[in-house]
């Protein structure tokens, strides 16, 4: 996901083009402001820390951009892409490593396991927005 502050600082286009040029495949992707409701959902596992208030009124404070990816070893991938949650810890060549300076504005999310991306995937889509179809690279980037 691609969180407010990113869609303010007209980054979407940049981290999309990061997602593509790796080679995993967009298979839904939407721009909403999340309900609260949804948002505290979302970060159910952080309910009672100490940002949490802040961290739900960010999230739903404007545009977000959802995008479910898919490819092997994505989730971890894209974990890694996406780097450390402290844009100030995060390496070079990271997204938020290079486009954030906070945590509490590190620019995007990234599910943390096949559990959450499942939970994360249907708390944001429909399955009918979930598109199947195949990228004509695909005989060249998997062996
Ligand atoms: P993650 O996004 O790298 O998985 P989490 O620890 O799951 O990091 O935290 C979720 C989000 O909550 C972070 O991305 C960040 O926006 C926010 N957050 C986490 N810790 C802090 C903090 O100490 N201060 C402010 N915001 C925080
Ligand atoms: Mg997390």
């Amino acid at each position: 996901m691609v969180k407010p502050d990113g869609v303010q600082r007209g980054l979407v286009g940049k981290i999309v083009q990061r997602i593509e040029e790796k080679g995993f495949k967009i298979v839904a992707m939407k721009m909403t402001r999340m309900p609260v409701e949804k948002a505290r959902e979302h970060y159910a596992e952080h309910v009672g820390k100490k940002f949490y208030q802040d961290l739900v009124d960010f999230i739903t404070s404007g545009p977000s951009v959802s995008m479910v990816v898919e490819g092997r070893g994505a989730i971890s991938a894209m974990r890694k892409m996406n780097g450390a949650t402290n844009p100030a810890e995060a390496a070079s060549g990271t997204i938020r490593g290079d486009m954030g300076i906070e945590t509490g504005r590190n620019v995007v999310h990234g599910s943390d396991s096949p559990a959450s991306a499942a939970r994360e995937i249907a708390l944001h889509f429909a399955e009918s927005e979930i598109l199947n179809y195949q990228r004509i690279d695909e005989a060249w980037l998997y062996e």
